[in-house]
C-alpha cells in the first residue's frame, strides 16, 4: 500500500515537476526574449571573417560571381576579379587569346575585358549599366574617370561599385 502510494506520489511529482520545469523554461525564454529585445543592451559587431571580399569596387554589379578578389577564371572571356584584364594568369600576365570571339576588334591579348560583348572593349563609352564597359576595372565611372558613388549592392555579392574609400565614409552600412 505504501509502495503504491509512493508510486502515485512519484507519478504525480513526475507530471507536476515536469510542468514546473516547463514553466521555468518558458519564463526563462520570456526573460531571454526580453533581454534580446532590450535596446539598452548594445549589439556586438563581429569582425568580418578573414578572406571575405572587399566592400567596394565591383566592376560588374549585375553578376555576383564578379568582384575584386574573386578568382580569375581563365578561359571564360570575362574579367572576374575587376583588374581590367580578362583571363590573365596567376601572375597577372594578359591572356594570349587572339581570337576576338565577339568581333569588336579587340582580343583578350590586347585588352578586351569581355570577349562576349561587342560593346565592351578598351576605349568604349562607359554607360550607366553597372558594368565596366571600357575595361579600366571601374564600372560606371564618370567621363573624368571619377568612380561611381553607387552604394547599393545590385547583384547580392556584398560588393558595391563605389570604391572602399567611399564605402568607408558611410554610404552604406554592411
Ligand atoms: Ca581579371
Ligand atoms: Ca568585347
Ligand atoms: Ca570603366
Ligand atoms: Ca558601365
Amino acid at each position: 500500500m505504501s509502495r503504491m502510494r509512493s508510486s502515485v506520489a512519484l507519478a504525480g511529482c513526475l507530471l507536476s515537476c515536469a510542468l514546473a520545469g516547463r514553466a521555468d523554461a518558458l519564463s526563462s525564454d520570456v526573460a531571454d526574449a526580453s533581454l534580446h529585445a532590450s535596446p539598452a543592451i548594445p549589439r556586438i559587431v563581429l569582425p568580418q571573417p578573414s578572406g571575405s571580399v572587399a566592400a567596394g569596387g565591383d566592376c560588374n554589379d549585375t553578376d555576383a560571381e564578379v568582384y575584386p578578389g574573386h578568382a580569375e577564371i581563365v578561359g571564360n572571356g570575362y574579367d572576374d576579379d575587376c583588374d581590367g584584364l580578362a583571363d590573365e594568369d596567376a601572375n597577372d600576365n594578359p591572356s594570349g587569346d587572339v581570337s576576338d570571339a565577339d568581333g569588336d576588334g579587340f582580343t583578350l591579348a590586347i585588352g578586351d575585358c569581355n570577349d562576349h560583348s561587342i560593346l565592351i572593349y578598351p576605349g568604349a563609352v562607359e554607360i550607366a549599366d553597372y558594368i565596366d564597359d571600357d575595361c579600366d576595372g571601374l564600372a560606371d565611372e564618370d567621363a573624368a574617370d571619377n568612380p561611381s558613388n553607387d552604394s547599393a549592392d545590385h547583384d547580392g555579392d556584398h560588393v558595391i561599385m563605389a570604391p572602399d574609400a567611399i564605402f568607408a565614409s558611410g554610404f552604406e552600412t554592411p
